[in-house]
């Protein structure tokens, strides 16, 4: 399918799509046995100009949006969902900057961000805050001229490797979602830890840590917007990020078709290959069909969200939802093509399997996608 990319864009994909089969997929399945950071593959991605694609070129981006961002998390995504989240989960702690930063606040964080030397993390999620945003605990304390800062954040991708951390913190309890507010935290700040690396199903490559505050002073120069908006920032900066879990779902679910699709090619069994049966045919079909659909309604939806739409939470959240639940539909079948052998961990799709569950949880699971898109719905005919 011609999708009508700009030059630049087809350049960036091309160059990612080099990056992930030179550079990932030789190591993919090593990084997910060790479960190590991918330092080395972010060291490649900042040589090759690709940090700071969704950044503007006033502050050493390439000047993309969110579909630029997309296009590379997906072909990195088609070889490892977990190394491509160095950069996704830096794309999510740089949104808030991005969307909300003063101009001094650009200047300082986002430069080294874009050239690669620095990774960013969204610290929203906690112990009992998960769908329920609304629910956190964690503090954020006036006190002369800053804030102190008090409470755990959890299951926070890039924690502990990341320097700059944009979090949400209660500011005034009683003021109900218009009492949170955003800050900016930097690695090395008096009172700011880490928790233990999370041992996880997949995306294992992808380091997710607690961030622990305890009385951590932040200057008042790091707040993000207005005290209040912190809960806009949140929900705004995921309206944005979430075509961004499509695109790493996109990338798990082709990684996966085409793994599948080469097997079934050089399996034999009776006497032909596997891929001249209909039952594997049929299951070969319905993953390029949904692929395909998610990978259109991807894109729509990051060239709608950069043509300046003020609205797109509906849209943003029904890519999320699709692609995420075709990638577990694909990888399941990538499994059962190949039977016994998909089922081992030497053979690249079990993987897959496990990586593709996530994009169906986080950055809000897939059931509250549905509530954002019902509510989205009952809205707009309540306008008529
Ligand atoms: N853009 C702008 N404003 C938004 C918004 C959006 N996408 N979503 C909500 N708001 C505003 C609402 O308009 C409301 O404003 P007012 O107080 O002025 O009316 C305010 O925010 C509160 O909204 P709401 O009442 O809908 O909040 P809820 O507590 O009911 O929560 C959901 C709404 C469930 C959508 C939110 O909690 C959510 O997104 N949860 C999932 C969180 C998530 O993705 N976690 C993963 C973390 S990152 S890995």
């Amino acid at each position: 399918m011609n999708y009508f990319l700009t030059d630049e864009q087809q350049m960036i994909k091309e160059l990612a799509a080099k990056i992930a089969d030179e550079k990932i997929a030789p190591v993919a399945l090593q990084y997910d046995e060790d479960g190590t950071f991918p330092r080395e593959i972010v060291k490649v991605l900042a040589d090759s100009d690709m940090c700071g694609v969704y950044i503007d070129e006033k502050y050493g981006g390439f000047g993309g949006g969110v579909f630029e961002m997309a296009l590379v998390v997906e072909e990195l995504s088609r070889a490892c969902g977990g190394i491509s989240l160095a950069f996704a989960g830096t794309g999510l702690g740089c949104f808030p900057i991005i969307l909300f930063g003063s101009d001094a606040q650009k200047e300082r964080f986002l430069p080294p961000i874009a050239s690669g030397e620095k990774l960013a993390a969204f610290g929203l999620t906690e112990a009992n805050a998960g769908s329920d945003a609304a629910g956190i605990e964690t503090t954020a304390r006036k006190d002369g001229d800053g804030y102190i800062l008090n409470g755990t954040k959890q299951w926070i991708t890039n924690g502990g490797e990341a320097d700059v951390y944009t979090v949400v913190a209660c500011t005034d309890r009683s003021r109900g979602a218009r009492g949170f507010s955003a800050f900016i935290v930097e690695k090395g700040a008096a009172g700011f830890g880490f928790g233990k690396k999370e041992n996880k199903m997949g995306i294992r490559a992808s380091c997710t840590r607690e961030l622990v505050f305890d009385d951590c002073r932040v200057p008042a120069e790091n707040l993000l917007g207005r005290e209040g908006m912190g809960f806009i920032v949140a929900m705004k900066t995921l309206d944005r990020t979430r075509p961004g879990v499509a695109a790493q779902a996109l990338g798990i679910a082709q990684g996966a078709l085409d793994e599948a699709l080469k097997y079934s090619r050089e399996r034999v069994q009776f006497g032909s290959a596997i891929s001249s049966y209909q039952a594997v045919q049929h299951m070969l079909a319905d993953m390029a069909i949904q692929i395909e659909a998610a990978r259109c309604f991807i894109y729509q939806t990051c060239r709608f969200i950069d043509s300046g739409a003020k609205d797109f939470s509906k849209e943003s959240a029904m890519c999320k939802v699709f692609a995420s639940d075709a990638a577990m539909k694909a990888t399941v079948d990538a499994v059962q093509i190949m039977g016994g052998y998909g089922y081992m961990k030497e053979y690249p799709v079990e993987k897959r399997m496990r990586d593709a569950k996530i994009t169906q949880i986080y950055e809000g699971t897939n059931q509250i996608q549905r509530n954002v898109i019902a509510l989205e719905l009952i809205k707009g005919l309540s306008k008529k």
